[in-house]
Protein backbone atom coordinates (compact mmCIF):
# COMPACT_ATOMS: atom_id res chain seq x y z
CA UNK A 1 0.00 0.00 0.00
CA UNK A 2 1.15 3.46 -0.92
CA UNK A 3 1.73 5.67 2.00
CA UNK A 4 2.39 9.54 0.68
CA UNK A 5 4.25 10.59 3.64
CA UNK A 6 7.40 8.89 2.73
CA UNK A 7 8.10 10.59 -0.72
CA UNK A 8 9.68 13.75 -1.35
CA UNK A 9 7.06 15.80 -3.24
CA UNK A 10 6.65 17.79 -6.30
CA UNK A 11 10.52 17.78 -7.32
CA UNK A 12 10.36 14.15 -8.31
CA UNK A 13 7.70 14.58 -11.14
CA UNK A 14 8.66 18.22 -12.17
CA UNK A 15 11.91 16.62 -12.75
CA UNK A 16 10.74 14.07 -14.91
CA UNK A 17 8.63 16.30 -17.19
CA UNK A 18 10.89 18.92 -17.26
CA UNK A 19 13.61 16.69 -18.65
CA UNK A 20 10.27 15.83 -21.28
CA UNK A 21 9.26 18.76 -22.51
CA UNK A 22 10.15 20.22 -25.63
CA UNK A 23 12.73 23.18 -26.94
CA UNK A 24 11.54 25.21 -29.61
CA UNK A 25 14.23 24.31 -31.45
CA UNK A 26 13.66 20.61 -30.91
CA UNK A 27 9.69 21.32 -31.71
CA UNK A 28 11.03 22.72 -34.81
CA UNK A 29 13.18 20.85 -36.74
CA UNK A 30 11.77 17.51 -35.79
CA UNK A 31 9.04 18.22 -38.58
CA UNK A 32 11.42 17.44 -41.44
CA UNK A 33 12.28 13.67 -40.06
CA UNK A 34 9.66 12.03 -42.51
CA UNK A 35 8.43 9.34 -40.31
CA UNK A 36 10.38 8.27 -37.51
CA UNK A 37 10.57 4.96 -36.25
CA UNK A 38 11.85 3.18 -32.64
CA UNK A 39 11.52 0.16 -31.27
CA UNK A 40 12.99 1.02 -27.78
CA UNK A 41 11.20 0.53 -24.73
CA UNK A 42 11.49 0.28 -21.21
CA UNK A 43 9.98 -1.70 -18.03
CA UNK A 44 8.78 0.09 -15.45
CA UNK A 45 9.75 -1.91 -12.62
CA UNK A 46 9.74 0.02 -9.66
CA UNK A 47 6.33 -1.29 -7.97
CA UNK A 48 3.86 -3.52 -7.65
CA UNK A 49 2.63 -3.82 -11.04
CA UNK A 50 5.63 -3.82 -13.68
CA UNK A 51 4.81 -2.48 -17.31
CA UNK A 52 6.83 -1.95 -20.29
CA UNK A 53 6.46 1.29 -22.54
CA UNK A 54 7.44 2.06 -25.68
CA UNK A 55 9.09 4.77 -27.42
CA UNK A 56 6.25 5.10 -29.71
CA UNK A 57 3.96 6.06 -26.62
CA UNK A 58 2.61 2.08 -26.42
CA UNK A 59 1.93 -0.01 -23.31
CA UNK A 60 2.32 -3.51 -23.54
CA UNK A 61 3.94 -6.57 -24.43
CA UNK A 62 6.38 -7.15 -26.74
CA UNK A 63 7.38 -9.94 -28.86
CA UNK A 64 11.37 -10.29 -28.64
CA UNK A 65 13.91 -13.05 -29.69
CA UNK A 66 13.60 -14.17 -25.59
CA UNK A 67 10.03 -14.66 -26.03
CA UNK A 68 7.06 -11.89 -25.13
CA UNK A 69 8.22 -9.22 -22.73
CA UNK A 70 6.14 -8.08 -20.07
CA UNK A 71 3.03 -6.04 -21.00
CA UNK A 72 1.66 -5.21 -17.63
CA UNK A 73 2.49 -8.00 -15.38
CA UNK A 74 1.87 -8.67 -11.22
CA UNK A 75 4.92 -10.07 -11.01
CA UNK A 76 3.85 -11.48 -7.27
CA UNK A 77 1.15 -13.68 -9.22
CA UNK A 78 3.23 -14.02 -12.53
CA UNK A 79 -0.05 -12.94 -13.94
CA UNK A 80 0.15 -11.37 -17.43
CA UNK A 81 -2.79 -8.59 -18.07
CA UNK A 82 -2.02 -5.98 -20.62
CA UNK A 83 -1.92 -6.72 -24.68
CA UNK A 84 -1.80 -2.70 -25.43
CA UNK A 85 -2.37 0.27 -24.18
CA UNK A 86 -2.29 3.47 -26.08
CA UNK A 87 -3.94 7.10 -26.46
CA UNK A 88 -6.47 8.25 -28.57
CA UNK A 89 -7.04 12.43 -29.16
CA UNK A 90 -9.60 14.04 -30.96
CA UNK A 91 -10.83 17.40 -32.00
CA UNK A 92 -12.77 19.57 -34.53
CA UNK A 93 -10.56 21.74 -36.79
CA UNK A 94 -11.56 24.87 -37.94
CA UNK A 95 -13.89 23.62 -40.48
CA UNK A 96 -15.94 21.87 -38.31
CA UNK A 97 -14.44 18.20 -39.20
CA UNK A 98 -14.17 15.81 -36.72
CA UNK A 99 -10.39 14.41 -36.64
CA UNK A 100 -8.86 11.66 -34.39
CA UNK A 101 -5.00 11.12 -33.65
CA UNK A 102 -3.81 7.44 -32.09
CA UNK A 103 -1.74 5.86 -30.61
CA UNK A 104 -2.14 2.75 -32.16
CA UNK A 105 -5.89 1.78 -33.13
CA UNK A 106 -5.70 -1.25 -31.82
CA UNK A 107 -6.30 -3.93 -35.07
CA UNK A 108 -4.13 -2.52 -37.94
CA UNK A 109 -0.49 -2.68 -37.03
CA UNK A 110 1.86 -0.04 -37.97
CA UNK A 111 -1.23 2.88 -38.45
CA UNK A 112 0.48 4.60 -35.39
CA UNK A 113 -0.55 8.05 -35.90
CA UNK A 114 1.14 9.80 -32.81
CA UNK A 115 4.59 8.89 -32.98
CA UNK A 116 8.44 9.21 -32.07
CA UNK A 117 10.28 12.65 -32.37
CA UNK A 118 12.99 10.94 -33.87
CA UNK A 119 14.32 7.78 -35.30
CA UNK A 120 15.70 4.99 -32.60
CA UNK A 121 14.36 7.49 -29.81
CA UNK A 122 15.10 6.11 -26.46
CA UNK A 123 12.91 5.94 -23.59
CA UNK A 124 13.73 7.97 -21.06
CA UNK A 125 14.12 6.78 -17.38
CA UNK A 126 14.62 8.82 -13.89
CA UNK A 127 14.93 6.66 -10.42
CA UNK A 128 14.64 9.02 -7.31
CA UNK A 129 14.62 7.12 -4.06
CA UNK A 130 11.33 7.15 -4.01
CA UNK A 131 9.41 6.90 -7.60
CA UNK A 132 10.24 5.67 -11.09
CA UNK A 133 9.53 7.62 -14.27
CA UNK A 134 9.56 6.45 -17.47
CA UNK A 135 9.30 9.09 -20.36
CA UNK A 136 9.13 9.82 -24.31
CA UNK A 137 7.97 12.42 -26.82
CA UNK A 138 5.66 12.19 -29.50
CA UNK A 139 3.72 14.32 -31.98
CA UNK A 140 1.65 13.39 -34.96
CA UNK A 141 2.31 15.98 -37.23
CA UNK A 142 4.33 13.58 -39.61
CA UNK A 143 2.09 13.47 -43.16
CA UNK A 144 5.31 11.34 -44.54
CA UNK A 145 4.31 7.93 -43.48
CA UNK A 146 3.77 5.37 -46.50
CA UNK A 147 1.73 3.00 -45.04
CA UNK A 148 -1.07 4.95 -43.49
CA UNK A 149 -3.99 2.68 -44.06
CA UNK A 150 -6.41 6.26 -43.40
CA UNK A 151 -5.35 9.41 -44.72
CA UNK A 152 -4.38 11.20 -41.64
CA UNK A 153 -4.48 14.29 -40.95
CA UNK A 154 -2.42 15.24 -38.26
CA UNK A 155 -3.98 17.86 -35.06
CA UNK A 156 -1.16 19.41 -34.73
CA UNK A 157 -0.07 18.11 -31.24
CA UNK A 158 2.93 16.64 -29.67
CA UNK A 159 2.45 14.59 -26.30
CA UNK A 160 5.32 14.21 -23.66
CA UNK A 161 4.03 11.04 -21.91
CA UNK A 162 5.52 9.65 -18.68
CA UNK A 163 4.65 6.62 -16.31
CA UNK A 164 5.26 7.15 -12.72
CA UNK A 165 5.04 4.99 -9.90
CA UNK A 166 6.30 4.65 -6.21
CA UNK A 167 9.58 2.54 -5.50
CA UNK A 168 7.29 0.29 -3.50
CA UNK A 169 6.57 -3.19 -4.12
CA UNK A 170 3.59 -3.26 -2.39
CA UNK A 171 2.05 -0.58 -4.47
CA UNK A 172 -0.05 -1.83 -7.50
CA UNK A 173 -0.18 1.12 -9.61
CA UNK A 174 1.02 3.54 -11.95
CA UNK A 175 0.02 6.80 -13.48
CA UNK A 176 0.59 7.89 -16.99
CA UNK A 177 0.95 11.49 -17.94
CA UNK A 178 0.12 13.12 -20.99
CA UNK A 179 0.48 16.64 -21.80
CA UNK A 180 -0.76 17.41 -24.63
CA UNK A 181 0.98 20.22 -26.83
CA UNK A 182 -1.34 22.38 -29.91
CA UNK A 183 1.47 23.01 -32.19
CA UNK A 184 -0.97 24.19 -34.96
CA UNK A 185 -1.88 27.21 -35.87
CA UNK A 186 -6.16 26.67 -34.94
CA UNK A 187 -7.49 26.14 -31.65
CA UNK A 188 -8.41 22.84 -30.98
CA UNK A 189 -12.20 22.39 -30.79
CA UNK A 190 -14.27 19.86 -28.70
CA UNK A 191 -11.36 18.45 -27.70
CA UNK A 192 -11.63 14.65 -26.09
CA UNK A 193 -8.95 11.95 -24.83
CA UNK A 194 -9.20 8.54 -24.25
CA UNK A 195 -7.09 5.73 -23.21
CA UNK A 196 -7.78 2.57 -25.62
CA UNK A 197 -6.96 -0.14 -23.54
CA UNK A 198 -6.94 -4.41 -24.78
CA UNK A 199 -5.61 -6.19 -21.89
CA UNK A 200 -5.28 -9.56 -21.61
CA UNK A 201 -5.25 -11.47 -18.13
CA UNK A 202 -4.12 -15.03 -17.64
CA UNK A 203 -0.89 -16.70 -16.60
CA UNK A 204 2.29 -14.59 -17.73
CA UNK A 205 2.61 -16.30 -21.45
CA UNK A 206 5.74 -17.52 -23.02
CA UNK A 207 4.43 -17.62 -26.20
CA UNK A 208 1.56 -15.72 -28.77
CA UNK A 209 -0.34 -18.97 -28.53
CA UNK A 210 -0.61 -19.09 -24.58
CA UNK A 211 -1.03 -14.88 -25.37
CA UNK A 212 -4.04 -15.87 -27.39
CA UNK A 213 -5.72 -18.34 -25.22
CA UNK A 214 -5.52 -15.89 -22.38
CA UNK A 215 -7.21 -12.64 -24.26
CA UNK A 216 -10.36 -14.91 -25.14
CA UNK A 217 -12.09 -15.75 -21.17
CA UNK A 218 -12.18 -11.67 -20.52
CA UNK A 219 -14.59 -9.33 -19.26
CA UNK A 220 -14.53 -5.30 -18.87
CA UNK A 221 -17.46 -3.54 -17.09
CA UNK A 222 -17.38 -0.03 -15.77
CA UNK A 223 -17.60 2.18 -12.33
CA UNK A 224 -18.36 5.00 -10.96
CA UNK A 225 -17.38 5.35 -7.24
CA UNK A 226 -17.18 7.29 -4.40
CA UNK A 227 -13.66 9.51 -4.30
CA UNK A 228 -14.16 9.99 -0.24
CA UNK A 229 -14.02 13.91 -1.10
CA UNK A 230 -17.37 14.32 -1.36
CA UNK A 231 -17.10 13.75 -5.44
CA UNK A 232 -17.03 10.60 -7.87
CA UNK A 233 -14.32 8.76 -9.78
CA UNK A 234 -14.99 6.41 -12.62
CA UNK A 235 -12.55 3.61 -13.75
CA UNK A 236 -13.00 0.91 -16.78
CA UNK A 237 -11.78 -2.47 -15.62
CA UNK A 238 -10.79 -5.81 -17.23
CA UNK A 239 -10.85 -9.00 -15.40
CA UNK A 240 -10.35 -13.17 -16.06
CA UNK A 241 -13.34 -15.11 -16.77
CA UNK A 242 -13.85 -18.88 -17.04
CA UNK A 243 -15.18 -19.48 -20.74
CA UNK A 244 -18.44 -22.17 -20.55
CA UNK A 245 -16.48 -24.44 -23.18
CA UNK A 246 -13.40 -25.45 -21.23
CA UNK A 247 -11.25 -25.23 -24.45
CA UNK A 248 -11.14 -21.75 -24.50
CA UNK A 249 -9.13 -19.69 -22.69
CA UNK A 250 -6.49 -19.86 -20.58
CA UNK A 251 -7.93 -22.47 -18.28
CA UNK A 252 -7.56 -20.99 -14.47
CA UNK A 253 -9.17 -17.98 -13.09
CA UNK A 254 -6.78 -15.33 -12.30
CA UNK A 255 -7.99 -13.41 -9.00
CA UNK A 256 -6.57 -9.86 -9.94
CA UNK A 257 -7.97 -7.28 -12.22
CA UNK A 258 -6.40 -4.18 -14.06
CA UNK A 259 -8.91 -0.56 -13.52
CA UNK A 260 -8.16 2.72 -15.34
CA UNK A 261 -9.03 5.66 -14.32
CA UNK A 262 -9.21 9.36 -14.97
CA UNK A 263 -7.67 11.68 -12.51
CA UNK A 264 -8.61 15.27 -12.80
CA UNK A 265 -5.70 17.56 -12.64
CA UNK A 266 -7.29 21.00 -12.43
CA UNK A 267 -10.47 22.51 -10.67
CA UNK A 268 -10.38 24.99 -14.17
CA UNK A 269 -11.91 22.26 -16.46
CA UNK A 270 -15.85 22.81 -16.77
CA UNK A 271 -16.21 19.23 -18.60
CA UNK A 272 -15.34 17.21 -15.65
CA UNK A 273 -19.22 16.69 -14.27
CA UNK A 274 -19.66 15.22 -17.57
CA UNK A 275 -17.86 12.29 -16.32
CA UNK A 276 -16.04 10.04 -18.59
CA UNK A 277 -17.18 7.59 -21.76
CA UNK A 278 -16.60 4.04 -21.39
CA UNK A 279 -16.94 1.97 -24.99
CA UNK A 280 -15.92 -1.62 -25.23
CA UNK A 281 -16.01 -3.78 -28.04
CA UNK A 282 -15.00 -7.26 -29.53
CA UNK A 283 -13.18 -7.95 -32.90
CA UNK A 284 -13.81 -10.55 -35.43
CA UNK A 285 -12.40 -10.96 -38.47
CA UNK A 286 -16.11 -11.87 -39.63
CA UNK A 287 -17.49 -8.98 -39.40
CA UNK A 288 -21.27 -10.68 -38.79
CA UNK A 289 -19.49 -11.77 -35.34
CA UNK A 290 -17.33 -8.52 -34.86
CA UNK A 291 -19.46 -7.01 -31.76
CA UNK A 292 -19.02 -3.11 -31.53
CA UNK A 293 -20.33 -0.71 -29.75
CA UNK A 294 -24.09 0.27 -31.85
CA UNK A 295 -22.95 -2.56 -34.84
CA UNK A 296 -22.74 -1.29 -37.63
CA UNK A 297 -21.48 2.46 -37.73
CA UNK A 298 -23.09 5.12 -39.60
CA UNK A 299 -20.88 5.13 -41.95
CA UNK A 300 -22.12 0.85 -42.61
CA UNK A 301 -18.45 -0.45 -41.05
CA UNK A 302 -18.63 -3.16 -38.52
CA UNK A 303 -18.22 -2.69 -34.77
CA UNK A 304 -14.61 -2.44 -34.54
CA UNK A 305 -14.23 1.44 -34.85
CA UNK A 306 -13.24 2.11 -38.63
CA UNK A 307 -11.81 5.87 -39.36
CA UNK A 308 -11.61 9.12 -37.69
CA UNK A 309 -15.95 9.85 -37.64
CA UNK A 310 -16.34 6.83 -36.29
CA UNK A 311 -13.22 6.97 -33.51
CA UNK A 312 -14.44 10.57 -32.58
CA UNK A 313 -18.17 9.32 -31.70
CA UNK A 314 -16.64 6.82 -29.44
CA UNK A 315 -14.29 9.32 -27.88
CA UNK A 316 -16.97 11.95 -27.45
CA UNK A 317 -19.72 9.35 -26.20
CA UNK A 318 -21.25 6.80 -27.82
CA UNK A 319 -24.19 4.88 -25.73
CA UNK A 320 -23.14 1.79 -26.13
CA UNK A 321 -26.15 -0.60 -27.53
CA UNK A 322 -25.39 -3.90 -26.58
CA UNK A 323 -26.60 -6.59 -24.49
CA UNK A 324 -25.63 -5.12 -21.31
CA UNK A 325 -23.36 -1.64 -21.69
CA UNK A 326 -21.69 -1.53 -18.96
CA UNK A 327 -20.60 -5.23 -18.40
CA UNK A 328 -19.69 -7.69 -20.86
CA UNK A 329 -21.62 -10.68 -19.81
CA UNK A 330 -19.50 -13.05 -17.24
CA UNK A 331 -21.00 -15.86 -18.71
CA UNK A 332 -19.86 -15.01 -22.22
CA UNK A 333 -15.98 -13.79 -21.98
CA UNK A 334 -13.69 -13.00 -25.12
CA UNK A 335 -11.04 -11.09 -25.90
CA UNK A 336 -12.35 -7.35 -24.63
CA UNK A 337 -11.04 -3.69 -24.93
CA UNK A 338 -12.58 -0.93 -23.65
CA UNK A 339 -11.98 3.43 -24.14
CA UNK A 340 -12.06 4.90 -21.68
CA UNK A 341 -12.52 9.09 -22.76
CA UNK A 342 -13.62 12.29 -21.56
CA UNK A 343 -13.49 15.94 -22.68
CA UNK A 344 -11.45 19.08 -22.12
CA UNK A 345 -11.39 22.35 -23.03
CA UNK A 346 -10.57 23.60 -26.04
CA UNK A 347 -6.75 23.93 -26.78
CA UNK A 348 -5.63 27.56 -28.49
CA UNK A 349 -2.73 27.53 -30.72
CA UNK A 350 0.25 27.26 -28.32
CA UNK A 351 -1.38 26.01 -25.26
CA UNK A 352 -0.88 22.88 -23.52
CA UNK A 353 -3.09 20.69 -21.07
CA UNK A 354 -1.58 17.69 -18.58
CA UNK A 355 -4.61 14.67 -18.60
CA UNK A 356 -3.46 11.83 -15.91
CA UNK A 357 -4.54 8.18 -15.88
CA UNK A 358 -4.30 5.63 -12.78
CA UNK A 359 -3.28 2.43 -13.87
CA UNK A 360 -4.94 -0.07 -11.23
CA UNK A 361 -4.58 -3.80 -9.73
CA UNK A 362 -6.30 -5.88 -7.36
CA UNK A 363 -8.27 -8.58 -6.10
CA UNK A 364 -11.82 -8.61 -7.90
CA UNK A 365 -12.53 -12.01 -7.96
CA UNK A 366 -13.91 -13.81 -4.35
CA UNK A 367 -14.99 -16.92 -4.89
CA UNK A 368 -17.26 -17.14 -8.12
CA UNK A 369 -18.13 -13.39 -7.03
CA UNK A 370 -16.92 -9.62 -9.02
CA UNK A 371 -16.11 -7.38 -6.47
CA UNK A 372 -14.40 -4.24 -7.55
CA UNK A 373 -13.84 -2.41 -4.41
CA UNK A 374 -10.38 -3.38 -4.18
CA UNK A 375 -9.62 -1.64 -7.90
CA UNK A 376 -11.88 1.05 -6.65
CA UNK A 377 -9.12 1.73 -3.33
CA UNK A 378 -6.09 1.47 -5.29
CA UNK A 379 -7.15 4.13 -7.62
CA UNK A 380 -8.17 6.39 -4.86
CA UNK A 381 -4.66 5.59 -3.43
CA UNK A 382 -3.10 6.22 -7.04
CA UNK A 383 -4.93 9.82 -6.52
CA UNK A 384 -3.20 10.54 -3.00
CA UNK A 385 0.02 9.49 -5.04
CA UNK A 386 -0.58 12.22 -7.53
CA UNK A 387 -1.41 14.86 -5.03
CA UNK A 388 1.80 14.15 -3.68
CA UNK A 389 3.72 14.34 -6.95
CA UNK A 390 1.58 17.47 -8.35
CA UNK A 391 0.65 19.14 -5.44
CA UNK A 392 -1.60 21.79 -6.03
CA UNK A 393 -3.23 19.83 -8.98
CA UNK A 394 -5.29 17.31 -8.03
CA UNK A 395 -5.78 18.31 -4.66
CA UNK A 396 -7.00 21.28 -5.45
CA UNK A 397 -10.46 19.84 -7.18
CA UNK A 398 -13.12 19.34 -5.19
CA UNK A 399 -14.68 16.24 -6.92
CA1 LIG B 1 -8.03 -14.64 -19.56
CA1 LIG C 1 -9.57 -17.49 -17.25
CA1 LIG D 1 -8.31 -8.24 -24.80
Amino acid sequence: MFVAMNLPGWSVLSAALFTLSASPLYAADHQSAGCPVSTESALHDGGGIWATLGADGLLGMEETQEGLGPGLLLPEENVETLYMAALWIGAKGSDGTARVTTGHDGWWRGQEELRVLTDDAPVHRRDTRFTTSLGTRLSDRFEACEWSREQHAPLGVDVDMALVGPRDLSSPFLLLFCRLHNRSQNALRDLYCGLYWDGDIGPAPTSVYEALNNSLDDITGFRRFDDGRGGFLEMAFIADAEHPDPGIGDGVLVPSGIGVAHLPTSADNPYLEWGANYNWWLPDADPALDWGPGTPFPDGSDGTPDGDANKYRLLSDWAADGPDPDLLEVADPNDARFLLSFREPDLAPGESRLVVFAIAAAEVWQGQNLVTDGLEETIREAREFLDYVLPGGAGSVAR
